[in-house]
């Protein structure tokens, strides 16, 4: 950090810089160091490892997409399980499906759940919802062992390092599987393919070695590494590119609508190249 400047630094060769007009929180947890400051442009923001992971301005367009992509082309999303994700905005956003009737969101750091109850604005009230349950718990654990099924499962994770480094394993994704219905559908955040093509190969290899359809989609995050972001979805069944007739529709979206889901599946040359 140099003088009110928060530095995220992306490689050894690329850093971005903030400035941070208040640092309101700052603690190392069991898990991570986690930092939560008012940024200059970005207001209210959350940082995991020197990563920045939530901004007040742009974390509508990463959970928006996130969500209602799966949940819109599913016809009948009841149960929904997240893994991660403990800032809240990608649990804001499923609650707005009246078709679902039971969350489930297993968060590794509690910390990060409660620190981003009392800092970040929009996202407590998903918590006190009837339909969720939270636990604080490892995600790897938790879907080994559950027996539940699930219809929609999103993987909200942080980079592969530290707590999440497992996230990124073909063996979780195999828990997932087991932990679908028939008819489930996967979404996991997927990294940048421009700067962190490997990583992004590893999500979209394991996951299309499990599941019969996989679809790569991107969405403009300005705050996330290069701001071009991908995620992944795999499938039982339904196309994620498909929407279903009987889905909800939402109010008060700032990104997501019909069009733009479509949109997001059309993949630029040098990706499909890498998908083959
Ligand atoms: N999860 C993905 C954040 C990745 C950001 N990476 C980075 N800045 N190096 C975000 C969790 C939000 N619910």
């Amino acid at each position: 950090m140099t003088g009110n400047w928060f530095c995220e630094e992306n490689t050894p060769g690329y850093s971005v810089q903030w400035r941070m007009l208040q640092l309101l929180h700052q603690e190392t947890t069991p898990f991570q160091k986690l930092m939560i400051a008012d940024l200059a442009e970005w207001g209210r923001t959350l940082i995991l490892d020197g990563a920045v992971q939530y901004t007040e301005k742009d974390e509508f367009i990463y959970h928006e997409m996130m969500a209602h992509v799966p949940l819109m082309s599913h016809p009948n999303p009841k149960e929904v399980l997240i893994i991660g994700g403990g800032d809240g905005g990608t649990l804001r956003e499923v609650l707005k499906h009246r078709q679902v009737t039971g969350v489930d969101m297993v968060e590794i750091d509690r910390r990060v759940v409660e620190l981003s109850q009392t800092f970040l604005p929009g996202v407590a009230q998903g918590f006190s919802d009837d339909r969720v349950k939270l636990y604080i718990d490892d995600g790897i654990k938790f879907a080994r062992e559950t027996d539940k099924k699930y219809d929609i499962i999103l993987v909200d994770s942080s980079d592969p390092v530290g707590p999440a480094i497992q996230l990124y394993s073909q063996a979780f994704y195999k828990d997932l599987y087991q932990a679908l219905n028939e008819d489930g559908m996967l979404v996991a955040q997927s990294e940048s393919p421009l700067f962190y093509p490997q990583i992004f190969d590893t999500v979209v290899s394991n996951l299309s070695g499990i599941f019969p359809l996989t679809r790569v989609y991107l969405a403009v995050v300005p705050t996330y590494v290069s701001g071009f972001w991908s995620f992944t979805a795999a499938s039982k069944c339904y196309d994620p590119l498909q929407l279903s007739d009987d889905s909800d529709n939402i109010d008060g979206l700032k990104y997501y609508n019909r069009k733009i889901h479509q949109a997001a599946f059309a993949l630029p040359q040098f990706i499909r190249e890498r998908l083959g």
